[in-house]
């Protein structure tokens, strides 16, 4: 029997409810296998750790988490500490700690779901936005001089290397090649950014020489966005900066149905730290702690989680509870027009899970 060591951060916010619920699908899925088991250990960082300690997390925190197979994360942000304090001093710290350089962001339409787009079913929406998750506009290089004068100036540099550029688009066309319609779109910026962005565009053809069966094309970021709504079913992979796939995966989750739907993995490829899946939301301070959070995109982010493992069954097994809950419309949470909560779906989502299981074992 396989033992996995997870570490839980649920953080702030809805972090602090969805994580448990993530955790309590796991462990019904270990309690139903033969083959695997978990072994969890929760860190308690974020907010309420910040006001005791002046940290969102220790300074030798990563070395806690460093031998651990995955990480499942809530969200950093307290409505009390600045956005950049909480976003820097935890989440960002541990992606760019553990060099978890592809952010990973599927989106598709589940069943039961409805999503604004008028004519787009499941099958016209079926996207995997990759952000670059290490460098770029949140490189955190910048400064502000002469603070509330008139003169006042501010930076943030946007920072671009080749290395880090060539990483991503390799990933990229990896990703659009191991998907049946073996399509890639590298979004860009590159009439405006006329340094990084064109660097970018460049490398973007370079590696595009190595993935000959990939058909690719290329959008600025602005006109992407019309793309998105006007023709999803012409894009499948996306490959984006930092800052542009940050802002393209939220409407992607919007186009979806909602935010508390969509799943990403900060991963690192080459397996040399763990990997961290959260859900793309963020606090929700306006729905915190009464019981309204949807924690599916919680429980997908577990199925990224599982296939991050290679436990590609156990992942399939996940997704399939995933689109019966979303298909019962009594089962949908506030977000999605509903009225079941928190625990609600998480019971039945618990339950299918180790239901399926069984039948697949019996
Ligand atoms: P948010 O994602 O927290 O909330 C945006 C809106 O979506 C809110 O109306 C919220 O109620 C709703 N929503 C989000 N998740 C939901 C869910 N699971 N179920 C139902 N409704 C849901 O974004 P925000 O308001 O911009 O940010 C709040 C805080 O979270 C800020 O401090 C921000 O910095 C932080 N944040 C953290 C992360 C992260 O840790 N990865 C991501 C985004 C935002
Ligand atoms: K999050
Ligand atoms: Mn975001």
């Amino acid at each position: 029997m396989k033992t996995y060591r997870i570490a839980t951060i649920p953080g702030d916010g809805i972090g602090k409810e969805v994580v448990p619920a993530g955790q309590e699908v796991l462990e019904a899925l270990a309690s139903a296998s033969s083959t695997f088991k978990f072994e969890f250990e929760n860190f308690d960082w974020g907010g309420d750790y910040f006001r005791e300690h002046g940290v969102m997390m220790p300074d030798e925190g990563l070395n806690a988490i460093r031998d651990k197979d995955a990480i499942l994360f809530g969200s950093a942000g307290d409505p009390h500490i600045p956005d950049h304090v909480t976003l820097w001093g935890l989440r960002l710290k541990i992606c760019q700690g553990f060099d978890q350089y592809a952010n990973v962001r599927p989106t598709r339409i589940l069943p039961g779901i409805d999503g604004p787009l008028k004519r787009c079913g499941p099958d016209d929406l079926n996207w995997v936005i990759v952000r670059e998750n290490s460098e770029g506009e949140y490189s955190g290089v910048g400064g502000r001089v002469h603070q509330g004068h008139p003169i006042e100036a501010a930076t943030d540099v946007s920072i671009m290397t080749r290395a880090g550029v060539e990483r991503i688009m390799r990933f990229a066309f990896r990703l659009a090649r191991s998907r049946p319609r073996k399509l890639l779109t590298v979004i860009t910026k590159s009439n405006a950014q006329r340094h990084a962005m064109v660097m970018w565009d460049e490398i973007a053809r370079q590696i595009s020489k190595e993935f000959p069966d990939v058909t690719w094309d290329k959008e600025l970021v602005d006109a992407s966005t019309a793309r998105m709504i006007n023709h999803p079913a012409s894009l499948d992979t996306i490959v984006a900066t930092n800052l542009h796939a940050d802002i393209l995966s939220d409407l992607a989750a919007a186009l979806a149905g909602s935010l508390g739907i969509a799943p990403t993995g900060n991963i690192d490829p080459e397996h040399r730290y763990p990997s961290m899946f959260e859900p793309i939301h963020g606090s929700a301070f306006d729905i915190m702690g009464k019981g309204l959070a949807n924690p599916v995109g919680t429980f997908w982010s577990v199925v990224m989680l599982l296939e991050h493992l290679g436990e590609t069954e156990a992942a399939q097994h996940v997704m399939q509870a995933i689109e019966k809950v979303t298909a019962d419309k009594s089962l949908h949470t506030r977000d999605l027009g509903g009225k079941a909560t928190t625990a609600e779906v998480t019971k039945a989502m618990c339950s299918l899970v180790a239901a399926g299981l069984q039948r697949k074992a019996a």
